[in-house]
């Protein structure tokens, strides 16, 4: 029996196990964890300054991974930004805040055991806005590590994420419960010149996606791009991420919004409720649509 599961009764066990695909049943050492990415600059009160005055920032849609070796599936620091999988996923969230290509290429790579999407908690599509959150729940094993990658609005193609990814557990291989903001930086994906963050082709501004003036570089950290000089805010002024165990059996508050499908998260969901508890409650569902 799964961690996760344990304690359940049997008959809660027996719906888990219809309910979800058997593949989605966590491995033994597996743990659940709850990120929660939010949009800080409102309580910082951090804009960024453009020629036209200072504008609010926003965090993109996002797309996440847990990986486990030594190659965050994101990105490379110092190389090109369709490195290590190949694919445009992270210009696509760097340029324009779109998201789900490098959710695709993660689904496609070797090292990653789990991923997906995340998004502000008003819509699957919807960007962060200043004091707004996404939160979202993966599973890993001792030695996992996530990373994410998510577009600083506005400009031509910065983004946050980690670059050595965070480790989900200790030197122990206990989960670790911890605000992991320090392990985040802020990056240029080096496939879009820079504008002075609110420029023709930043995003918002762009007449349309993947507009603006190819920039054949690397990814590189805001301050090392060379000829485009922009001061970016610290890291910690508009974003904070914070990471930690969902109890075994527990439902994360807040977490398994629209853009989150992991199938694990139905489990534990399925679990906490109780199978009889969750059968009974869908006939009182059907019940009062039947008196309607
Ligand atoms: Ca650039
Ligand atoms: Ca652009
Ligand atoms: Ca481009």
């Amino acid at each position: 029996m799964s961690k996760k599961l344990a304690g359940v009764g049997a008959a809660a066990l027996v719906s888990a196990a219809v309910l979800a695909p058997s593949s989605a049943l966590a491995a033994e050492d597996e743990t659940m964890f709850r990120v929660e990415v939010t949009n800080v600059s409102k309580e910082t009160g951090t804009k960024v300054d453009t020629p036209q005055g200072a504008k609010p920032i926003l965090l993109s849609p996002g797309a996440f991974a847990v990986y486990s070796g030594e190659d965050n599936p994101a990105f490379t620091v110092g190389a090109e930004a369709t490195l290590p999988l190949g694919g445009e996923g992270l210009e696509n969230i760097a340029e324009d805040g779109f998201p789900m290509q490098l959710a695709q290429q993660f689904e496609g790579a070797p090292m990653v055991s789990d991923s997906g999407t995340f998004a502000d908690e008003q819509g699957p599509k919807k960007a962060l806005e200043p004091g707004m959150s996404a939160s979202f729940t993966v599973t890993a094993s001792p030695g996992g590590k996530l990373t994410l990658a998510t577009m600083f609005v506005p400009s031509n193609d910065a983004f946050y994420g980690p670059a050595d990814g965070i480790e989900l557990f200790d030197a122990g291989g206990e989960p670790i419960s911890a605000d992991v903001t320090d392990a985040i930086g802020t990056f240029d994906a080096g496939t879009e010149e820079n504008q002075p963050f609110f420029g023709p082709a930043t995003k918002p501004v762009q007449p349309h996606p993947d507009f603006g003036p190819v920039e054949e570089s690397v990814v590189l950290p805001v301050e090392d791009v060379e000829g485009q000089p922009q001061v970016y805010p610290e890291v910690g002024q508009v974003i904070n991420v914070t990471v930690m165990p969902v109890p075994a059996g527990g439902v994360p508050a807040g977490a398994g919004g629209a853009a989150d499908d992991d199938a694990a998260t139905t489990v534990a969901g399925v679990a906490a409720l109780g199978g009889a508890a969750l059968l009974a409650g869908m006939g009182i569902a059907r019940r009062r649509a039947g008196t309607r």
